[in-house]
């Protein structure tokens, strides 16, 4: 099996993952396809706790060993968190994958514990690196099997035991980034429509207009439309579903999981004369609209009322 394949199982797995219960992702594509438009991933994104082992390495590792190579660093001081973008050079229409972490050692004292502690709870009977890859395909790929093996990217669980409710709450009274990553551990958060590939939509307000329409809310933290075309990328994005989730002793309870996310990208050179290839386009992020891009599972924008 070549690499490229592997990476393709890969990423479909993971997007069987998040479409099976982000059902807005379903409703949206609909929506769109409804309307003429093609659905191209531009990204998709993970959250992860910054201790060895956990933080954006462990994720990032398998996707390096199957091609992907690293793009910008990114920085978020009020919500102590950093991010890396990785992309596939060979090939760019392959998503590029965004991976945060939280600086736990930022947390107070009680919830830098309780994250500590709790992720000493993996054992490796819990099923490191289950991705749902067949490896005895993977042959001899030493090196891909190596980084599967040690990744905690677990599609359908957390590496950890689930955590109780009120564990969840308290971490969610200091930072909703870490009570989301204690509840679905490196679960992908959402997947990203390319504005500038989906054919039917050449404005992002066009595709904001659609989904409203059909009665999705998005996130308006920092305004509906974050970024410009002098940052040479506009986004905007749903607010998350909400979905049953396993807490432990066998409780579930309604929280916020997933969203999509809608970007055009421009070119860098404000001058350069249309049509515009892939490859003239700006593939990095910008952090002030990132920072608000990850409000998208936060409380305030998922229970927001719409005026
Ligand atoms: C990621 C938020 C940032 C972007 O495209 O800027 C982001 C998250 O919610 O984990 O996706
Ligand atoms: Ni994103």
């Amino acid at each position: 099996m070549r690499q490229k394949e592997i990476l393709l199982q890969l990423l479909d797995k993971i997007h069987q993952s998040y479409a099976g219960k982000a059902l807005v992702a379903l409703k949206v594509k609909q929506t769109i396809e409804s309307m003429g438009g093609h659905y191209i991933n531009d990204h998709i994104a993970f959250r992860t706790f910054g201790l060895p082992g956990f933080g954006i390495d462990s994720i990032a590792a398998p996707f390096k060993a199957l091609g992907y190579q690293k793009g910008g660093d990114y920085y978020f001081e009020k919500k102590k968190l950093k991010a890396i973008h990785l992309e596939y050079p060979e090939d760019k229409l392959l998503p590029k994958i965004f991976i945060s972490e939280l600086m736990v050692e930022r947390l107070s004292p009680e919830n830098q514990g309780f994250i500590r502690s709790h992720t000493r709870k993996v054992d490796s009977s819990y099923g490191r690196g289950v991705i749902g890859i067949d490896k005895v395909n993977l042959g001899h790929f030493d090196s891909i099997r190596h980084a599967i093996d040690a990744t905690f990217l677990h599609l359908d669980t957390t590496p950890w035991p689930w955590v109780t409710f009120e564990e969840y709450n308290q971490l969610k009274e200091e930072s909703e980034y870490a009570s989301w990553v204690a509840a679905f551990g490196n679960r992908v958060n959402h997947f990203t429509l390319s504005v500038h590939q989906s054919a039917v939509f050449d404005d992002i307000r066009q595709i904001n207009e659609a989904v409203q329409n059909v009665g999705i809310k998005l996130n308006d933290s920092g305004g509906l439309i974050k970024g410009n075309r002098e940052v040479a990328l506009e986004q905007s994005s749903t607010v998350a579903d909400r979905i049953y989730w396993h807490f432990a002793d066998e409780r579930l309870e309604v929280i916020p999981y997933a969203y999509i996310e809608f970007a055009r990208r421009f070119p860098i050179d404000p001058n350069l004369p249309k049509p515009w290839k892939h490859e003239d386009l700006y593939h990095g992020f910008e952090e002030l609209s990132a920072d608000k891009i990850f409000e998208s599972t936060y409380d305030d924008q998922v229970h927001r009322k719409e005026d």
